[in-house]
């Protein structure tokens, strides 16, 4: 498994529409996608700052994993993802190290990639996402 670089952070909010005026006005970047993964139950906002992007997470309904998030920890930095090789193979090789994954394989995330998320149980309090543009 090789891991390139940290594709994005996510960050979890109530409202896009409002978090998006400090990113913007406040730290000058400049929002490049709003996408919704309806798998996911999120609306994403994408910020890019150098080779790293920021993503902010909207709750799309009571039941996404970004609302549950919110409900019990408030807004805040939700998971860390790493850039792979191929989401299938990282996702093996750490669960063989005996890692927790949420995900056996890979699915389809926003910007069409593929990912693949560790139970942030098993990783020290991080929930961390794998990214590949192939498998
Ligand atoms: N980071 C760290 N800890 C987290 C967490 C997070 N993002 N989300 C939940 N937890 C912790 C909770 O605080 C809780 O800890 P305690 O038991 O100590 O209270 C524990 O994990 C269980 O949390 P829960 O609220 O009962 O929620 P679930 O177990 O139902 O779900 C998780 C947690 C991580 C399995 C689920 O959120 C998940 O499958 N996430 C992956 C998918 C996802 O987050 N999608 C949205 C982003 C999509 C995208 O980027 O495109």
């Amino acid at each position: 498994m090789d891991l390139s670089h940290i594709e994005h952070i996510g960050i979890a909010v109530k409202s896009i529409e409002e978090a998006r005026k400090y990113y913007e006005n406040v730290l000058g970047l400049e929002c490049y996608a709003v996408e919704e993964v309806k798998e996911q139950k999120v609306k994403t906002a994408f910020f890019k700052v150098g080779q790293t992007k920021l993503e902010l997470l909207e709750a799309t309904g009571p039941d996404s994993p970004v609302a549950k998030f919110i409900e019990k920890r408030g807004e805040g930095i939700h998971h860390l993802a790493f850039a792979v090789d191929g989401v299938n193979e990282a996702l093996k090789s750490v669960d063989e190290k005996g890692i927790k994954t949420i995900d056996k394989t890979a699915r389809k995330g926003a910007e069409g990639l593929n990912i693949g998320f560790l139970h942030p149980k098993s990783t020290f309090g991080v929930l961390t996402e794998f990214c590949s543009e192939g498998d």
